[in-house]
């Protein structure tokens, strides 16, 4: 007999009264809820607080909210018997509803599942481009995307990057590729995929694999066999960072179309079938009738130092972000075009000001010790502001590794203890300072004020703070915003013509 939900492969297919449970009220349980009740399903959704402005529209749009404690299935739940249950991404497969879900037999997709299904919504469905890695996901996406819509593709960056994927297949506008950015979340739960219509991504790519989200995921194993998915049946270029032996051997274990060619991205000379640097040109010897003897020029380290984009790991994401885009044909000048139009985002190694030759620079953006490496490499010689929300993850390594580039270090958040004694065993040497406020809008006043008092010209002080910012903030954007005020509140008045803490490549 088939199972019904085999025969869900696209938004015309017969969903009426389908029983489905929805696992959260965030901005991913809403796209779902939204979707499935304009396609007739029956849906009910569980979650753990009402007041939200989304709870007051799940009945204008047809459907049904519980909201409970939820740690157990709550009863409702239970009694809709639901044929299906779609979870969002921040609950981990330990928690009570999905470990219920999982001894009831009740199959589980995630949002990104659900999205392929229906991407015949509008006219010919888009192909995708998935990008996943611990570090630079958001800026690579965005980087695909412009070089994509200067070549007048019509694009969409979705996913893990705050509009997701179900918005973007919804659009009524329609697009030809969506480049969607997936969490280790998000990819954990496509590898339960079980129809006849799995996501088969146009080309894909893993940027770099480290310590994060352990606490979810459980271990470093479950966490990168969550990130190979997205290399899954890719048919045209799986794309992998030739410094990252992991991404490399993703490549290699995974479960790809055939005729899929392998790709390598780094800041070295590259390889036939690579992108990289050479004499300061950024080359493509991957996407060209002749790789063996030549290479393609898409822009040199200088243009990119122009546009703001000099950063070791930001030319990193740039290659990255190339190799995509010339899977998909985009061509050389168009890429170079792309570039000089493009910035960065608030809150990512961005400069705030330089007062007496210090520069001020926020990179809130760095929630782990991997990002936080990338931000301390750009400078010489640092005042690192770290600390936060940990997650689990060891400070050590990287307190050790960057020891002799700090100047000081101001230690901020909820697991100061780890942090300080990080420090006292691997840097000793290093005058370490402790925040100790505890009001949240007193935080980066005191970290700026320690701060002031140990850089000098020559200098940078970066707030990379290798850790989650819920501890103390809303989100990493809030904290990278209330340290830039902070900052301007100091030096505001006292500020250098000329910023001259540019990060070099
Ligand atoms: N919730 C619980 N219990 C849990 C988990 C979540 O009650 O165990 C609640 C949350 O409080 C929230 C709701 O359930 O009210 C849904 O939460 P969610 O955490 O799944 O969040 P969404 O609002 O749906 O946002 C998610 C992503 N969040 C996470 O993966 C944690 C967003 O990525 C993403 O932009 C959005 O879907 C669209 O795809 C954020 C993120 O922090 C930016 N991602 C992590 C990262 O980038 O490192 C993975």
């Amino acid at each position: 007999m088939t199972n019904r939900l085999d025969t869900l492969t696209s938004w015309h297919a017969d969903w009426a009264g389908l029983r489905v449970g929805v696992l959260g009220l965030g901005v991913t349980g809403f796209s779902v809820a939204d979707t499935l009740a304009e396609l007739g399903a029956d849906v009910l959704v569980v979650a753990s607080a009402a007041g939200d402005e989304r709870a007051g529209l799940i009945e204008v749009i047809g459907a049904r909210l519980v909201t409970s404690d939820l740690d157990a299935a709550p009863a409702e739940l239970v009694a809709h018997q639901p044929e299906l249950l779609v979870v969002s991404p921040g609950f981990p497969p330990s928690h009570p509803v999905l470990v219920w879900a999982a001894e009831a037999g009740i199959p589980v997709w995630g949002d990104i599942e659900l999205a392929w299904r229906v991407r015949d919504k509008v006219g010919t469905p888009a192909e995708w481009i998935l990008v996943t890695g611990t570090n630079g996901k958001t800026t690579t996406v965005q980087l695909t995307a412009a070089m994509l819509a200067e070549a007048g593709l019509r694009v969409a960056p979705c996913g893990n990057i705050g509009v997701p994927a179900l918005d973007a297949v919804r659009d009524p506008q329609g697009f030809d590729v969506l480049v969607v950015e997936l969490s280790s979340y998000q990819l954990h739960y496509l590898t339960g995929q079980s129809g006849p219509d799995k996501v088969t991504p146009y080309s894909s790519v893993c940027l770099n694999i480290a310590d994060d989200h352990l606490d979810w995921h459980g271990s470093l194993e479950a966490y990168i066999d969550a990130k190979t998915e997205v290399y899954s049946r890719t048919r045209v270029a799986c794309v992998y960072n030739r410094s990252d032996l992991v991404t490399e051997n993703m490549v290699r274990r995974a479960d790809v179309a055939e005729g899929a060619r392998a790709i390598g991205f780094g800041l070295g000379v590259p390889g036939p079938s690579d992108l990289g640097i050479v004499d300061g040109i950024l080359v493509d010897r991957a996407f060209l009738e002749d790789r063996f003897t030549s290479a393609l020029e898409l822009t040199t380290v200088d243009d990119l130092a122009a546009a703001g984009l000099s950063a070791p790991h930001i030319v990193a994401n740039v290659l990255a972000a190339a190799a995509l885009a010339r899977s998909f044909g985009v061509p050389p000048a168009v890429i170079r075009q792309a570039l000089l139009g493009f910035s960065l985002d608030a809150h990512r190694i961005q400069h705030v000001l330089t007062a007496g030759g210090v520069g001020w620079v926020n990179d809130s953006k760095a929630t782990n010790p991997h990002a936080a490496d990338a931000s301390l490499r750009s400078y010489p010689s640092v005042v690192w502001i770290v600390g936060g929300l940990l997650k689990g993850v060891d400070v050590g390594d990287l307190v050790s590794r960057h020891a002799e580039r700090l100047r000081g270090a101001v230690v901020i958040g909820v697991d100061r203890v780890a942090v300080l004694a990080a420090f006292q065993r691997h840097a000793p040497n290093v005058p370490v300072f402790e925040v100790t406020a505890n009001d949240t809008g007193d935080v980066m006043t005191e970290a700026v004020e320690l701060a002031s008092g140990v850089a000098a010209s020559g200098d940078v002080v970066l707030l990379a703070p290798a850790a989650a910012s819920m501890d103390q903030f809303a989100n990493y954007a809030e904290r990278g915003r209330q340290f830039s005020e902070a900052v301007k509140e100091r030096w505001g008045g006292l500020t250098d013509e000329r910023p001259d803490d540019q990060p070099t490549a």
